[in-house]
Parts: C-alpha cells; sequence; structure tokens
C-alpha cells in the first residue's frame, strides 16, 4: 500500500527517467552530428538504459495495484559547446537523478514502507555506477583532451566503454 505522497513521488520519478533517456538521446544526436560515433553509440545504449529504469517504476506501480500517471516531460537540450560540456551535463544530471532516489528512499524509510524501501535499493546501487561512469568519462576528457587527434582518439575511447557498466 503506497501512500498518496509515495505514490505521486514514484510517478514524478517515471517523468525523470524518461527525461534522462530523452536528454541521452538528444546527446547521442548531437554527437553524431559532429561525426563522435563513439560518444553517439555511447550515449544512445545509455538512452536506452534509462527507458528500462522509466519501466522498473512504471511496473513497480502497477505491481502495488496503481495507476502509473506519466507527467508532462521537459525538453531536452539540443545544442552543446563541445562534447567535454556533454559529459560534463551528464554527470551534472545523473547527480540530480541520485538526489531524487535518495529522497525516495528517505521517504520510504519515514513511512516504515519496507518494500519500497528495498525496491529503491537497486537505483541506490545503480547510481553509484552511474555517477563512477560519467566520472570515469570526464577523467578520459581530460587526460586525452578534446583538440585536434585527441577528440578523435577521445571518442573511440568512449565509444568502448559499456553504458551500463
Ligand atoms: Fe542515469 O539512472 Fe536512471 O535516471
Amino acid at each position: 500500500m503506497l501512500t498518496k505522497n509515495m505514490l505521486d513521488k514514484l510517478n514524478e520519478q517515471i517523468g525523470y527517467e524518461f527525461e534522462s533517456s530523452n536528454l541521452y538521446l538528444q546527446m547521442s544526436a548531437w554527437c553524431k552530428a559532429k561525426g563522435l560515433e563513439g560518444s553517439a553509440g555511447f550515449l544512445r545504449k545509455h538512452a536506452e538504459e534509462e527507458l528500462s529504469h522509466m519501466f522498473k517504476f512504471f511496473d513497480y506501480l502497477e505491481e502495488t495495484g496503481n495507476l502509473p500517471v506519466i507527467p508532462a516531460l521537459a525538453k531536452p537540450k539540443a545544442d552543446y559547446e563541445n562534447l567535454r560540456n556533454v559529459f560534463e551535463e551528464t554527470l551534472a544530471h545523473e547527480k540530480f537523478i541520485t538526489g531524487k532516489i535518495n529522497g525516495l528512499a528517505e521517504l520510504a524509510l519515514a513511512e516504515k514502507n519496507w518494500a519500497t524501501f528495498q525496491f529503491l535499493q537497486w537505483f541506490t546501487a545503480e547510481q553509484h555506477e552511474e555517477e563512477a561512469l560519467f566520472n570515469r568519462v570526464l577523467d578520459l576528457v581530460k587526460m586525452i583532451g578534446t583538440d585536434g587527434r585527441g577528440l578523435f582518439l577521445l571518442d573511440k575511447e568512449i565509444g568502448k566503454l559499456k553504458a551500463d557498466k
């Protein structure tokens, strides 16, 4: 049994996961248009993964006898200064999502809603992995750089990273 507050917050999270997917898909299109195939592929896979997160929340609401209600979604940013800027924004976005997941876990704890608290543990671990992944990408950006041939090499290295690890 979910409280109205918890139900509203879980529905909001469906929107955040959709927005994450749309943001990364839009970023992948920007990369592709710039000829950055490795980064485009990486971000597209990540967009698909975000959609799977959305479905986890969607299914959880149905399994608990509730109606998932998809909220209005924000339009993703379509233009970026450069590849560094793209990945700075992915990390900032993941930190924002981590805050949302932590907020949900805090609410579940306060309400002694152990099933939902348990459900959220997967997302807590996932956020840890995703922040680590995007920190890794930013480390590559710093090490290799985005000038001249560096950009070519950087894009290739990003393309080798697994979007789900
Ligand atoms: Fe990027 O983990 Fe979901 O939003």
